[in-house]
């Protein structure tokens, strides 16, 4: 299978629904709606939202259901992390996907409440697009909201500030940050498109366990990169996790122990994902295709 292509094709569905399913930069405050769609629309990698769809293919290929605007709320949430991670109080950075951080490109506060925006616009979205189906919109709700607060992505967040600020995080932090602030989401993506596709209980475990999985790879490959590669291969500042004096999987094990690492999160997610429908070619394909990226 050619993992590009096809990630390319259902990137192209993202991008369309993305526009599609946003307030237009038109509608007041035109502000506040061109600063959400400047983050949203940036040209990220989509990988969160392409999870949603593939998983959703693998239960519903004729696709009964929808998976794109649960794609979407997905992609509203993780770009509000990014925008709320990029401002002055937290990471201070000038460069995202490519180009310069929401807050430099229009103003501190612009960007907080345009992160504030896409983190609700994520629930009205599900909300309304799956009213049809209350029990799935229920459902998409509860997984995103649990993925998405306390304990999970803004709980990782606040245990990465914290380590940071004590300077002596040790490999459990580590553990619970990487799985909370970047494979939660992750998770939740997978979960999300089983349930569009209508998953039994067990097939939706399975996608959760691959997702943790494929999210753990995805954030040590992250720390691999960000130690290895340019600013401007990556899109955003090379460099900085060393700079910041900030415990990376790098930092704590080295660069050949990561990349064992990434290579036994990359396998046991591949094994969970083999034994969903079809053996999940493209999803399997991903993961590899991810991996490769660390060498
Ligand atoms: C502010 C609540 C809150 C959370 C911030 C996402 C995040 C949590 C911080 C960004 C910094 C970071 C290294 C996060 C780990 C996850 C990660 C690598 C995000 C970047 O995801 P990509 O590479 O980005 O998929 P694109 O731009 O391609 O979507």
């Amino acid at each position: 299978m050619d993992v590009t292509a096809e990630l390319k094709r259902r990137s192209g569905r993202i991008e369309s629904a993305i526009d599609r399913l946003l307030p237009a930069k038109t509608v007041r405050p035109e502000r506040l709606h061109e600063a959400m769609r400047y983050s949203l629309q940036a040209g990220g990698k989509r990988l969160r939202p392409v999870l949603v769809v593939a998983s959703a293919e693998l239960f519903d290929p004729q696709g009964r259901t929808d998976p794109l605007p649960a794609a979407v709320a997905v992609e509203c949430i993780h770009t509000y992390s990014l925008i709320h991670d990029d401002l002055p109080c937290m990471d201070n950075d000038d460069l995202r996907r490519g180009r310069p951080t929401a807050h430099k490109a229009f103003d501190e506060a612009t960007a907080l409440l345009a992160g504030d925006a896409l983190l609700t616009e994520a629930f009205a979205l599900l909300s309304r697009a799956y009213a049809g189906n209350p029990a799935l919109a229920q459902a998409l709700v509860h997984e995103l909201a649990q993925a998405a607060g306390s304990q999970r992505l803004i709980g990782g967040q606040m245990a990465d500030l914290l380590a940071e600020r004590q300077g002596n995080a040790g490999t459990g932090d580590l553990e619970f940050i990487h799985l909370n602030k970047t494979a939660a989401m992750i998770e939740a993506s997978l979960v999300m498109g089983g349930l569009c596709g209508g998953a039994s209980p067990e097939a939706i475990e399975r996608l959760r366990s691959a997702g943790r999985n494929l999210g753990m790879a995805f954030q040590v490959i992250d720390d691999i990169l960000d130690a290895t590669a340019d600013s401007a291969s990556l899109g955003k500042t090379a460099g900085k996790d060393a700079k910041a004096g900030k415990a990376t999987f790098v930092s704590l094990h080295g660069l050949e122990a990561s990349r064992a690492h990434a290579r036994d999160y990359t396998d046991r997610s591949v094994a969970e994902l083999a034994r969903l429908p079809g053996g999940a070619l493209f999803l399997a394909g991903l993961a590899e295709a991810m991996a490769a990226r660390s060498h």
